[in-house]
């Protein structure tokens, strides 16, 4: 890539939102070979990518965080016992250096503890050659609720509100919308004020994402700092008229956000379009589309690079598009949905086309009341 950068006169590289993007290592050398890495800093990714020193640098700046250890779990175990006694059971361990979902286990009493913790220290040394773990009071039925943050490079940063994307299965993403219905406009406020400190404790540049678990009493803890323009972008920009892209590109090239305002205007969900197949467990169904017809309309955006003739391969993430929907209410926004999945062919493949089409006529979604549990609760 930085071959590529250098023949092609590049000034800089954009690392999409991919294995590269949240790279420290990738980013530093972009910044050493004497690119613009579109995004922040190679130091800011690294602190946000350990989750140690990440729910540390947010408690500093006031950013509520889960009550749980200060820090990585001590050695004594008597003093581990107390922590997680003080805490409350049930407790959960989490690699420092995991995050998405992956290196954690929940502990429901003192008598699996100790135990649990070495389980989470073997694996978490193994898969990302760290054992440092620590531990939090687990909240049993949260949304995730995450919020859009933008800095400029002259100390600006703004809250673009918040996206819900309490609709995962297995720690992967299957409809994500803005605003959130269970967010009030006082908690979305308190949200962005808290998201935006914790970019601008950080000297944070560009886009990012603050990720906060929001329990049933609206309470909001930090959970992760994504450094990343993500996957579900597509949402905000829908609601806020901006282009996220585009606005990274800028602030990499210097210019200001200062005299930026932010309205959220209507709501926009997005469908998430696997090639998996939603009777067989989800299984990836790679292969050739034999026949394509993308929906259109007012209010309907297709993110795909996908065209009739186009073979997915097995050997790369399964989403193939995603269905995003815009107009004035959740309710209108629905049915839209409804009809752009309606109007989707897609031949050759399996897709979870028909998943959402479910998911757009079951109660509890209609109602705006899921939590990141939807998926175990509920049989599709
Ligand atoms: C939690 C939690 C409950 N309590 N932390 C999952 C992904 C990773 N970022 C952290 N995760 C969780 N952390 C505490 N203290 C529940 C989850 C969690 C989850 C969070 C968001 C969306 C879906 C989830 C599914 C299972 C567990």
């Amino acid at each position: 890539i930085l071959s590529a950068a250098e023949v092609t006169g590049a000034d800089g590289i954009h690392p999409g939102y991919g294995f590269l993007s949240e790279n420290a290592d990738f980013a530093e050398q972009v910044e050493r070979s004497g690119f613009k890495f579109i995004g922040p800093r190679s130091e800011t990714i690294r602190l946000m990518g350990d989750k140690v020193s990440a729910k540390h640098q947010m408690r500093k700046s006031g950013v509520p965080t889960v009550p749980g250890s200060d820090g990585a779990l001590p050695d004594d175990p008597d003093e581990i016992l107390r922590n997680a006694r003080d805490i409350g059971y049930p407790v959960i361990v989490k690699a420092a250096a995991g995050g998405g979902g992956r290196g954690m286990r929940v502990v429901h009493n003192e008598e699996v503890l100790l135990s649990s913790i070495e389980v989470t220290q073997s694996e978490a040394a193994a898969a990302f050659g760290s054992p440092v773990v620590y531990m939090e009071k687990f909240l049993q039925r949260p949304r995730h609720v995450e919020i859009q943050v933008l800095a400029d490079q002259h100390g600006h940063a703004i809250s673009l509100g918040e996206r819900d994307c309490s609709l995962q299965r297995r720690h992967q993403k299957i409809l994500e919308e803005a605003p959130s219905p269970l967010v009030t406009s006082d908690l979305r406020q308190r949200m962005g004020e808290a998201a935006v400190n914790a970019a601008l404790s950080v000297q944070y540049e560009g886009a990012g994402t603050v990720e906060f678990l929001v329990d049933d009493e609206l309470n909001f803890y930090f959970m992760e700092m994504n450094t990343r323009i993500q996957v579900e972008h597509p949402v905000t920009e829908q609601i806020t008229g901006y282009d996220l892209i585009e606005e990274q590109i800028k602030v990499a090239a210097g210019e200001s956000i200062a005299d930026y305002q932010v309205q959220l205007t209507g709501h926009s969900i997005e469908c998430r379009i696997n090639a998996e197949d939603p009777d067989n467990n989800f299984r990836p169904s790679p292969g050739k589309i034999t026949n394509l017809h993308l929906p259109g309309g007012h209010g309907v955006r297709v993110d795909t690079h996908v065209y009739s003739g186009y073979t997915i391969s097995p050997n790369y993430d399964s989403m193939i598009a995603k269905i995003i929907t815009t107009d004035r209410g959740r309710g209108e926004a629905i049915n839209k949905m409804k009809r752009a999945l309606d109007e989707f062919v897609i031949e050759g493949i399996k897709t979870t086309i028909p998943f959402h089409r479910k998911l757009m006529d079951n109660e509890d979604y209609i109602k705006g009341v899921y939590t990141t549990k939807f998926m175990e609760e509920n049989n599709f």
